[in-house]
Parts: C-alpha cells; sequence; structure tokens
C-alpha cells in the first residue's frame, strides 16, 4: 500500500502537470470545454464544407486552410461544395475536418468534436464558424498567426469536445479617431485583434470638439475646416499649444472599405456623431449653426467640455444634423447608429433667443425633474431618433440622454459608473454597459503612475488594472427583472492623450482579452489565474508574433 502511495506521490505532478499541457489556452474561454486522449494531425488535411454553407463562409474557411498551409509546409485544401463525402481515408473511414450548417445553434455559436481521425465543426451562422476557426487557431502553434514557414511545430489539435456561444450578443470598443487621428491600417489593425478575441462591435467616434473625421458631401467645410486644429495643448497645461497641426479625416471610399473589412471578421462598425455637445469642430466650419454672442470658432487645442454648443433652437441647425445623418447612415448598414448626446453644456442655451423661442414653442418647462434646457436635448434626441428610424437604425446614445424624458426605443450606453445603466435597464431600456470605473481603457493599468504613461486621470485609484477590469460583473446591483436588458459590455479607447498606434496599442492590450472574457464567458466560467496563465502561455506570444505593443504583465 505504501509502495503504491509513493508511486502515486512520484508521479501525480508529471501527471497533472501533462493534463494541464493538453488542455487548450483559449480566450475568452469557450463555455464548455471537455478533454478525451490523443490529437488530431491538422497537417495536409481535408476541409469538407457542408453545402448548406455560405460562400462567405467557406471563403473563411479557404483562409484559414491557406495560412495553415502555409506555416505548416503541407498543403491542406477544402473541398467544397462536393459536401461530406469528400474525404475519408483509404479505409474508407472519415478523415480532416468537417464544417456542418447547423441551424439550430444560437446566433454566433459553434461546436467542435475533435477525434484522434477527424473533427466536425457545427456552426449556427457566420460569426458561428468564424469563431471555430478563431478557436481553432488558438489551439494551434502560434506561427499560425504569421506567415512565415514552420513546419517543424506540432501540426495538431488535442481531442475534445468544445460547446461554445457568447454570454452578450454586443462586445464592443469604442475607438476615439477626434482627439487623435488614426491611419485606415492602424483602424484595422484594432479590427484584427479584436477578431481574434470574439468582439464584435466596433464603436467609431468620429466627431468631437477636437476633429471632425468623416466626409459629408452637402457640407465640404467639415473636413476642409473641421478635419484639423492648429496645434494641441501639452501634457497637463492648459494654456500650451505646441503649435503643431494635427488632423485627418476618412473619405467615403476608406469608410466603405473598413466597413466591409470588419464585416469580414464578424463586427460591425457603428458610427457616433456625438450631438448636440462636443460640436465645436463642426461650428468652426459653419459658424452660423451656434448660439448668439458665442463666435468665434476654433477646432480645439485642448481637452475638456467647451461650453460652445450647436443652437438647436433653429430649424436650419435641425436640418443639417439630419442630412449628416443622412449621409452617414448610408456608409454604416448596421442596425444601430450613435448620436451621443454625452457633457452638453446647456448654458449658452439659456440665453440664446432662438432656443428661448423653441423651449416657448415646444412648451417645456424647468421643474424638480428636469431643467426646460435639459428637455430641449431631449427634443433633439427624440427628432434625431425619429428621423433615423426613417433611416432603417436604432439609436444608442450616452446615459445624459436619460436626463429629462427618454422616447421608448433608445439604448443606453453607461458611462458615468453603472448607476445610469442600472436605472435604464429598470425603466425598460437597452443597456450597453460601459461604466468609466471599469470599462475605460485611456485610463491608467496601474496605480503607479509614475510609471505609466501621461494619462486622462491623475488619481490612482481610478486605474483600470486588468484584474480589475476582468472582475468587472455587469449584473451586479441589477434588479433581476432588468437583466434581459443588458445587451453587452464595451471599453472605451478615448485618445486625448494617446497620440502613437504603439501608445494605443498600449493601452488597448491586453486589457482587451479581459474584456473579451467579460464579454463572452457566464460569470462562473471566468478565472483569472487560468485567465493569465494562458495569456502568458499563448496570447501574449501571439499578439508579439503579430507585431502588437503591449502592456507587460505585472
Ligand atoms: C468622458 S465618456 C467623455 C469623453 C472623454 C472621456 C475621457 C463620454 C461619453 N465622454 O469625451 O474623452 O471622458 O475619459
Amino acid at each position: 500500500m505504501k509502495r503504491i502511495l509513493l508511486i502515486i506521490a512520484l508521479f501525480a505532478p508529471i501527471c497533472s502537470r501533462a493534463a494541464k499541457e493538453i488542455v487548450p489556452q483559449i480566450v475568452p474561454a469557450p463555455q464548455s470545454i471537455e478533454m478525451t486522449k490523443g490529437s488530431l494531425k491538422l497537417k495536409g488535411i481535408y476541409i469538407n464544407c457542408d453545402p448548406a454553407l455560405d460562400a462567405r463562409t467557406v471563403k473563411a474557411v479557404k483562409v484559414f486552410a491557406d495560412r495553415l498551409s502555409l506555416v505548416s509546409g503541407k498543403t491542406s485544401s477544402v473541398a467544397s461544395p462536393v459536401g461530406l463525402a469528400a474525404s475519408v481515408d483509404k479505409g474508407g473511414r472519415l478523415s480532416g475536418l468537417y464544417f456542418i450548417s447547423d441551424t439550430r445553434l444560437a446566433p454566433e455559436s459553434y461546436e467542435l468534436s475533435i477525434s484522434k481521425k477527424y473533427a466536425v465543426v457545427r456552426v449556427g451562422d457566420y460569426n458561428g464558424a468564424l469563431y471555430a476557426l478563431q478557436t481553432l487557431r488558438q489551439m494551434l502553434p502560434e506561427s499560425i498567426y504569421g506567415s512565415t514557414p514552420d513546419p517543424s511545430a506540432k501540426w495538431s489539435i488535442p481531442c475534445c469536445e468544445i460547446k461554445d456561444s457568447p454570454r452578450f450578443g454586443y462586445r464592443g470598443i469604442l475607438l476615439d479617431c477626434c482627439r487623435h487621428f488614426f491611419s485606415v491600417e492602424q483602424v484595422k489593425k484594432v479590427l484584427d485583434v479584436m477578431y481574434i478575441f470574439k468582439l464584435n462591435r466596433l464603436h467609431w467616434h468620429l466627431t468631437d470638439d477636437q476633429g471632425w473625421r468623416v466626409e459629408i458631401d452637402k457640407y465640404p467645410k467639415l473636413t476642409e475646416i473641421g478635419a484639423f486644429r492648429n496645434g494641441t495643448m501639452v501634457g497637463r497645461d492648459w494654456d500650451s499649444n505646441d503649435g503643431i497641426r494635427h488632423g485627418g479625416y476618412y473619405t467615403k471610399e476608406q469608410i466603405r472599405d473598413i466597413v466591409s473589412y470588419a464585416a469580414e471578421r464578424g463586427i460591425t462598425v457603428i458610427p457616433e456623431i456625438d450631438l448636440p455637445g462636443h460640436m465645436l469642430a463642426a461650428l468652426a466650419s459653419y459658424p452660423d449653426l451656434g448660439c448668439a454672442g458665442s463666435a468665434p470658432y476654433e477646432v480645439w487645442s485642448r481637452w475638456g467640455v467647451s461650453k460652445q454648443v450647436l443652437n438647436v433652437g433653429k430649424e436650419e441647425t435641425m436640418r443639417f444634423l439630419e442630412d449628416i445623418c443622412s449621409e452617414v447612415a448610408e456608409l454604416f448598414p448596421g442596425e444601430y447608429f450613435n448620436i451621443g448626446g454625452d457633457e452638453c453644456p446647456r448654458d449658452e442655451w439659456k440665453t440664446d433667443p432662438d432656443c428661448q423661442a423653441k423651449i416657448k414653442e415646444l412648451g417645456l418647462v424647468t421643474d424638480e425633474k428636469a431643467s426646460a434646457e435639459a428637455r430641449l436635448q431631449n427634443y433633439v434626441t427624440a427628432r434625431m431618433q425619429k428621423f433615423l428610424a426613417s433611416r432603417g437604425k436604432k439609436i444608442i446614445g450616452w446615459d445624459e440622454i436619460l436626463e429629462g424624458e427618454l422616447a421608448e426605443g433608445a439604448t443606453v450606453m453607461s458611462w458615468r459608473g453603472t448607476s445610469g445603466g442600472i436605472k435604464a435597464a429598470s425603466m425598460g431600456y437597452d443597456v450597453i454597459m460601459s461604466p468609466n470605473t471599469y470599462c475605460y481603457l485611456d485610463y491608467a493599468q496601474s496605480a503607479d503612475l509614475d510609471n505609466e504613461p501621461l494619462g486622462i486621470t491623475r488619481d490612482p485609484k481610478r486605474a483600470v488594472t486588468l484584474s480589475k477590469l476582468y472582475h468587472y460583473e455587469p449584473y451586479d446591483d441589477l434588479p433581476a427583472a432588468a437583466v434581459g436588458r443588458i445587451l453587452g459590455v464595451q471599453c472605451n479607447l478615448w485618445t486625448e492623450y494617446i497620440a502613437t498606434p504603439e501608445h494605443l496599442e498600449y493601452m488597448l492590450l491586453p486589457r482587451l482579452m479581459a474584456l473579451s472574457e467579460v464579454q463572452w464567458c457566464n460569470a462562473d466560467n471566468k478565472d483569472y489565474e487560468r485567465f493569465l496563465s494562458c495569456l502568458s502561455g499563448h496570447e501574449l506570444p501571439i499578439l508579439e508574433l503579430l507585431g502588437y505593443n503591449y502592456r507587460k504583465l505585472d
């Protein structure tokens, strides 16, 4: 007996290490994964596509097969639409990979059944297929992400059964290209890394006080004038200006290119035209749309909230907004349109004759619930909501749109902590949780601010560490009846202090991976230790290979 115990004691560490080694390091962790014995070779194989799969899916499978052939040094080919009979070994047995359309599966979900001879991949829809491919990639050696042949690597995947689907349908990142402009290539690089970690919404912040970034045919000055600023404040010195002209914008053609690049990766791009505040770049371009006594205007060189605001009492201004949104809506095929609505200073409205006349005309009053000016903003929101509905879009707005009375059917993005989201969900509105307390990627990644790049907040308590973000639970403090209203979670990458691609990636990574588990995994399927070991063992080397800058783990 003693000897048996001794043998067990001697071998247990080896066995558990061996067992650990074969558990694939997948982020975000699949909902369920059951390991079985052995592995399946993925070198020089046939990948069989069910004829029921659509052309896009087959194309994505081919992209995978081509990359696999390149790096493994042996051709793997896709048989389609020949169907399931295509690939059998000499003994007539199934072999290779079988991609099967299974419409019983929920949107974006997939199942992988991997045995020593073959694997069956069931996919519910296009995104499900993409995510199955991403999971397969993460089960392979890191060099699958590169384009350098690596024939001596172990081109096989462990036998297992995976059933996977996301917790939330909305899994987003906001990218602010206004405070600093980023090239089309850089936006695509962000989309690429979102795709690896199964994010599916890019909230693209395209207009702000510091720059207008989208070409509008009817109002060319928005990009001639509004897309450039004469310098930027330096560090935290509000009265300084580096004197360097900064700016840029995306042509409609570039936007279409980005939208289709994203769609190929299962990502919907949602534009944000931030209104009626954050509009200095537009006012600098069309000063007639401002409030009485407010001019002159210039595209802002500082951060913060400008007091200068659109004159929404004028019908001309409302038509301007509608025309812009109409052109922008045409560029983005998704169902949502973000109209901003945050941090709108309403002081100028208090004294502007047009705004006051509008308040009177609409019979808006100030009472204990809201000011007449807050209600004027509600009127703008409701009007834009109606207009965009006529263009087939639903609106999303920041939680300020809740002040006063919000029209039904709007989705609220909760940024000032979680309370706005909890309130909105309890009132029956759809909500996207994006609290600055957990989800602000412009906040430092450590409380040790001296060793982090200069950022928007100087308070170490507000740091959004990897662990803090990882442990965010969007259902906390939410009444049970409101749970179904949470569409998902988003992190925001504001770029006041982020001017270069390297810094942008440093702020994004690896926090994007922690976010991916908040968005994808059920609460009981999260495990910070497992997550960290995946990062250091597999995911960070992938980022390295792909040439991303990222913050090293503590
Ligand atoms: C608040 S979040 C903003 C942004 C800033 C950000 C800086 C939101 C709706 N408005 O305009 O960039 O804080 O952290």
